[in-house]
């Protein structure tokens, strides 16, 4: 019995070419869900033991894992219960506005960076992020991202030269409307993406409009936006708290990131993050933030 197309079979083994045009056999196809189970990635005992049993669970499959309702039973195969005790630690009121207090000051130091080392930045770091961009709350728990990173340097030179030509045409070939051009001037930024070839790292969010399933039916997606864009924030959270520096960038244009990274149709590029760490000379435009009175009202006030 045929599952579904070589292009759902390359998502679940993470890019490998060889299944990209094939049609896999059910029993193929098992083997290829147990095989991710056994590769999860190595981030604490947890991670690998929650990777596991939703790669097995008939409710769900890896990266498409649909809750059940607390009335339903649990997985046949795997046992995954309906609902689980929620018991996050309760701190002391004090004990905890010290941590938010830290934790503003952490993420108020956190600036979006142009100028890269090209020092080298562990896989396991992107494993790190992603893992954590991975813990998103999203629309019915559908997890509609696909973080695809590449360290390949003939890559991130497709990527720098597609992305300069858009680029050129949205600074030089007017493509940029005047108010768009004026809201960007004090960033000083042009059609010059040298960085996309410094940083160790290229990161590509994309956004699952829909998701293919194993069975090989589409399964439409909602909240995308505001899932993946809350998966990005994550992310980008991470990548600060380990030293590293990113760009929120997007070349609009990207339907070349399609193109590079071989993505199905039913997802499309939503940021483009180039990782590394900051430049030992590196400079950033002297922003300020909105004042809290701007960004938080009380009602009634
Ligand atoms: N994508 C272009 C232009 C640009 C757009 C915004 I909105 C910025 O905040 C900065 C730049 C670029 O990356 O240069």
């Amino acid at each position: 019995m045929l599952v579904g197309r070589g292009e759902h079979c390359r998502h679940l083994l993470g890019g490998s070419r060889k299944h990209d045009r094939e049609w896999l056999p059910r029993r193929r196809a098992s083997r290829a869900i147990a095989l991710i189970g056994g590769q999860s990635i190595r981030i604490g005992d947890d991670v690998i033991i929650r990777e596991r049993a939703t790669a097995r669970c008939e409710n769900g499959i890896f990266g498409c894992h649909i809750p059940t309702l607390p009335s339903q039973a649990p997985c046949r195969l795997c046992q995954h219960s309906a609902v689980t005790r929620y018991e996050p630690e309760r701190l002391p009121i004090d004990e905890g506005l010290a941590r938010g207090r830290r934790f503003l000051s952490h993420m108020d130091a956190r600036r979006s960076v142009r100028m890269f080392s090209d020092a080298p930045v562990p896989a396991e770091a992107i494993e790190i992020a992603v893992a954590t961009a991975n813990t998103a709350p999203s629309g019915a728990h559908q997890q509609p991202w696909t973080f695809v990173a590449t360290e390949d340097p003939e890559t991130k030179h497709r990527i720098r030269l597609a992305a300069e030509a858009e680029e050129r045409e949205n600074y030089e070939g007017g493509r940029l409307p005047d108010a768009w051009r004026q809201a960007i001037a004090p960033l000083g930024t042009s059609a010059d993406k040298s960085y996309l070839e410094t940083v160790p790292w290229i990161v590509v969010a994309f956004a699952q409009k829909s998701t293919l399933m194993l069975d090989g039916s589409l399964r439409k997606n909602y909240y995308v936006n505001e899932s993946v864009g809350i998966a990005c924030g994550l992310f980008i959270t991470a990548l600060h708290t380990m030293g590293l520096a990113t760009l929120t960038h997007t070349p609009n244009p990207m339907g070349f990131l399609m193109d590079i990274f071989e993505r199905p149709q039913t997802e499309r590029p939503y940021i483009l993050f180039p990782v590394g760490y900051p430049a030992d000379d590196c400079e950033v435009p002297d922003l300020i933030r909105k004042p809290l009175a701007s960004a938080l009202i009380r009602f009634p006030t």
